[in-house]
This record gives C-alpha cells, structure tokens and sequence, in this order.
C-alpha cells in the first residue's frame, strides 16, 4: 500500500524502551486523596475498604498485564514490579505505564461499590503513574524497603496522632503538637502508658502494607475423551495454575527473600 505523505510525522514519536535487564518499577499514586478520602468518609488513620480496594485494583493489574512478579501497596499508592527479562510491549516506559494505570483506576471504580456498599463513588478519581528502572536485585530491594519504611513512619505517626485525638480528646492541633520532635520509642511509649496499645499488635495490614504475589497451584478437572476405538470416557486433568495471593509481612529482611527464592532472578 501506498505511503500518505502523512506518514512522515511518525517518526516525532520519541523513543522510550527501558533498559534491558532492568527491573521495571511502575508506582502509582492516587491523585489528591487528601480530599478525595475526607469526601468519601475514608475512616481515620486506616479505613479497609479503601485499602481493599486498592488491593483488589492492583490484583486485576496482575491478572491483566503480563510479567508483574510482585507488586506492593500502602496507603493510596502502589507499585508493581516487571520481570527485568519482560519484552511486554516492546519494553516501551509509556505503554507500561499507562497500561497499568488504566487498568487500575477503570478497576478502583468497577469495584468500588463492593467495597464502599452505600457511599456513593462521588466523582471519578485518578491515578498518576510512574517509571524506575532498577538495575540490581539490591536496588529493587531497597526500592521496596523504602516504600515499606514509608508505610511503617507514617502509620505509627497516624496511629498515635488519632488515638491523642480520638481517645486521648486532644485537638487535632495539640496532637500535631506533642508529636511534634518524637522520635519512633516516644510514639510506641505514648501508646503503650497511656492507652495500653502495643503498636507491635495492631493490624498488620496497616503496620507492613500489602504485598501480592503469585502462587502456583494444581487444579484438577474431568474432561470427557474420546479414545479412536473405545467407549468416550470422564479422565481427570491436573494442570498448574497461578493465583495473586495477599500477604501483610515485612519484605525488608532476608526472611521474606529466603522464603520466595523466584520472584528475584540472577544477577549478571
Ligand atoms: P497527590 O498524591 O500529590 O495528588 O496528593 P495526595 O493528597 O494524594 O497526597 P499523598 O498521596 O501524599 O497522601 C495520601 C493521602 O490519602 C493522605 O492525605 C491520606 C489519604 N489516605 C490514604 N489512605 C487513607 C485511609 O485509609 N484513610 C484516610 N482517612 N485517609 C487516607
Ligand atoms: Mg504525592
Ligand atoms: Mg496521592
Ligand atoms: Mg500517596
Ligand atoms: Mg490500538
């Protein structure tokens, strides 16, 4: 077929395929969900709907797209991390992204109403998006210690602050106050001598963030079959399979690494 003399602005299109044998950090972050979560009546510091829902938003992008092998949420963000070997689209930064995005936010709205029941959804939210390249398995490590580290700071500095407000009758302003140059025992200290709460026992959905995975297992169905010269017979069928599967621990240490030896692969 003949060429347009349209054609030529093709080539305006700028290159970004990310580099080869890098871990591919797609993060989102909800966009101003400071508001979005006080006109939603989000419940204070935690609220599981939310939380759920960002989870069951993430794991449709892990069903969706190809080569996630490990994504990790808190809070209204989440990242999602490529196999460093994935050729998905070409490795191209846009696509990824904005692949993951869409899928995400047409999820969070597809299935608010089964975590939010009666709240109305009260406009339609966005997420923005993202792309790191990771070089090392000790890079892609920290990158989600970090993020990690981030959920665990500002969850014992909500915890606190909304106990002082909720069950101590501070002000939100005489909270912010006495929490004002605390360091992380003083906050433990506060909620253990004067509310009797051991931080170490709180939810650990709140305290470590969600982490998904996959999960291979077997599931066995009955076809029926037809041999060349025999009567059409029920025969059982294993095939193996994958699921997401929710985890709430700490991926900071080794233990979690040594327990899931696949989600890395070699470095070279
Ligand atoms: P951005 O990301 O720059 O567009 O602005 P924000 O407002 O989204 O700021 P960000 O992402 O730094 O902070 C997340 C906000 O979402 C923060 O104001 C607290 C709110 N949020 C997230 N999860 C919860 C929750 O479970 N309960 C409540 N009450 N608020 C939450
Ligand atoms: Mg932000
Ligand atoms: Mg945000
Ligand atoms: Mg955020
Ligand atoms: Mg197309």
């Amino acid at each position: 077929m003949a060429k347009s003399k349209f054609e030529y602005v093709r080539s305006f299109e700028t290159d970004d395929t990310c580099l080869r044998n890098c871990y591919i950090v797609v993060r989102l972050d909800g966009r101003n969900f400071h508001k979005f979560s006080e006109q939603h009546g989000f419940t204070k510091p935690n609220d599981n709907r939310a939380l759920g829902l960002m989870t069951r938003s993430a794991q449709s992008v892990m069903e969706e797209l190809e080569d996630i092998i490990i994504a990790y949420g808190q809070s209204d963000e989440f990242s999602f991390v490529f196999k460093r070997t994935s050729n998905w689209f070409k490795r191209r930064a846009s696509k990824l992204m904005t692949h993951v995005a869409s899928q995400f936010s047409s999820s969070y709205v597809f299935y608010w109403k089964e975590y939010f029941e009666e709240q109305p959804l009260l406009y339609p939210p966005s997420f923005d998006g993202r792309v790191v390249l990771y070089p090392t398995n000790r890079n892609l490590r920290d990158y989600l210690s970090w993020r990690q580290a981030d959920c665990h700071i500002n969850n014992l500095y909500n915890t606190v602050f909304w106990t002082l407000v909720q069950k101590g009758g501070l002000t939100t302003a005489q909270a912010e106050d006495r929490l004002k140059g605390t360091l992380a025992a003083d906050k433990n200290e506060i909620l253990f001598s004067e509310f009797d709460i051991n931080y170490n026992n709180e939810s650990a959905l709140h305290r470590k963030g969600t982490t998904l995975l996959w999960k291979k297992h077997e599931e066995t169905v009955i076809r029926r079959m037809k041999q060349p010269n025999a009567e059409e017979k029920e025969v059982p069928v294993t095939r193996s399979k994958r699921r997401v599967e929710n985890l709430y621990c700490d991926i900071i240490g080794e233990q979690f690494w040594e327990e899931h030896p696949d989600i890395l692969e070699e470095d070279n």
